[in-house]
Formats: structure tokens, sequence, C-alpha cells
């Protein structure tokens, strides 16, 4: 004869909230990843050493100028970057991640408006690798990188980057805490020269773009006090046992 199997004792309100508090600080170190369409510039195939201005139908919108072009995507060779020749295995360290970068001319843009939108009390973090060509003719680039709404193309927050050494990628990041007013709204993301001088040529080339999403603690902390109340309000309706 089988006894039954007692039911799994549940834990008392000091063990909830040790498990709720937990559950809560537990999250944020991971964040959320963003969708971003190709962000490693991997589309369209360029050759070796080429580029291919403004692109169709790879996720993201160029905008150029008479002066400098249009911004796009290149495929460097070890003129631009120190090993960045094609090889098969590709070997390459120089550029972060596969063999194309997007590249921005002087006061050209790369946006990418993005299919998430903003959700209350996240703080979301843009971030990227940016590089500076070997070739003593490009000037050191100064970008913006920016989180704006999609729908007006409002910047949100933004930073402005000048690259210090060449043939060298590094990481750079712009952060932004939504909050009730921007939830819903589409998420844009922005990479744009602020080189104005006409008789300096500069590029930046980019790769592995990534948009995270942390819940901020003032959300941490109402979704605990929520579950804490509802913990307390279940408890003092459980029928008291004789
Ligand atoms: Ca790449
Ligand atoms: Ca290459």
């Amino acid at each position: 004869m089988h006894r039954p199997t007692s039911p799994a004792p549940l834990p008392c309100l000091p063990g909830l909230l040790a498990l709720l508090v937990a559950a809560t600080w537990a999250g944020p170190a991971a964040g959320a990843s963003i969708p971003v369409v190709n962000p490693s510039f991997e589309a369209p195939l360029v050759g070796d050493g080429t580029f291919a201005a403004s692109p169709p139908g790879v996720g993201w919108q160029f905008f150029g100028n008479a002066l400098a072009g249009d911004p796009g995507i290149q495929n460097p060779g070890d003129v631009e970057f120190t090993g960045a020749s094609d090889q098969t295995p590709d070997l390459d360290t120089t550029i972060p991640d596969g063999r194309n970068t997007g590249y921005l001319n002087n006061l050209t843009v790369i946006r990418q408006v993005l299919t998430s939108s903003f959700k209350a009390d996240r703080t979301y973090t843009f971030s990227l690798q940016a590089g500076w060509r070997l070739e003593s003719f490009v000037g050191a680039p100064t970008f913006e990188l920016l989180l704006l709404r999609g729908d007006t193309l409002a910047p949100l927050a933004s930073r402005q980057v000048t690259l210090a050494l060449r043939d060298l990628f590094t990481p750079h990041s712009v952060s932004f805490a939504a909050g009730a007013a921007e939830a819903g709204l589409p998420i844009a993301i922005e990479m744009r020269s602020l080189d104005a001088t006409p008789s300096v040529f500069t590029q930046a080339n980019f790769d592995s773009v990534a948009v995270s999403a942390v819940p901020e603690a003032r959300a941490h902390a109402a979704t605990l006090a929520g579950a804490l109340a509802f913990a307390w309000t279940a408890r003092r309706r459980r029928p008291s046992r004789r």
C-alpha cells in the first residue's frame, strides 16, 4: 500500500521574502538583448578591401552628402587595418566580428529603427566597436552615438567619441533610462559623424552593434513591494487552523 506523498510545505513568509529578493536581484545582471538587424554588417557580401555605399535591404539606413558621398559597408583589407585581408579560415583579430564593418565619412549618418519599443523603468544601452583606419590621409574621426525615439527621431541620449589610435577597434556605448513617457515608442540607434572640416577626410569603422535593456532598481523595488503586499494579503486571508 502506497502512502500518499505529502505536498511540499509552503514556505513561511520570511522564506518567501528571501526567495523574492533572490529572484528580484538575480535578474538585472544579464539584461535583455534587443534585436538589431545585421549588427555586424556582414551583409551584403563585399570583396576584400572594397565597400558597398548605401546598400539597400541590409537593415541599416545610410545618409550621405555631396562632399563625402554615402556611408555604407566595407570589408577592410591590410591597407585599412593590419591583418584584415581575408583569410580562410578567418583568423583575423583586428576586425572585431566577421569580415565587414560599417563606415561613416564626414557628416554622414547610419541609422536603424529597431522592431522593439521602449519599456518604462529600463535602462537601454547601445554599444559598438569603433576603429580608425591606418592611412595617414584619414583624419581622426569624431562621431556621436545616439539613442532616439524611432517615430520622431528626437535624440534621447548621445555620447560623443573621438578615436585616438589608428588600427584599433575600441568599445563605446551610450545609455538612456526610459520612463513612462517613452513606454511604447520605437527604439532607434544612430551613428552620426561630427567631422565638418571639408579639407580633412575622416572615416570611422563600426562593428559588433548591440542594444540591451536592464530593469532599473526602482522597477525592481516596485515589483518587490507588489509581491510582498500580495504575499502578506494571501497570508492574512488564509483560514486559521485549530
Ligand atoms: Ca563585422
Ligand atoms: Ca578583409
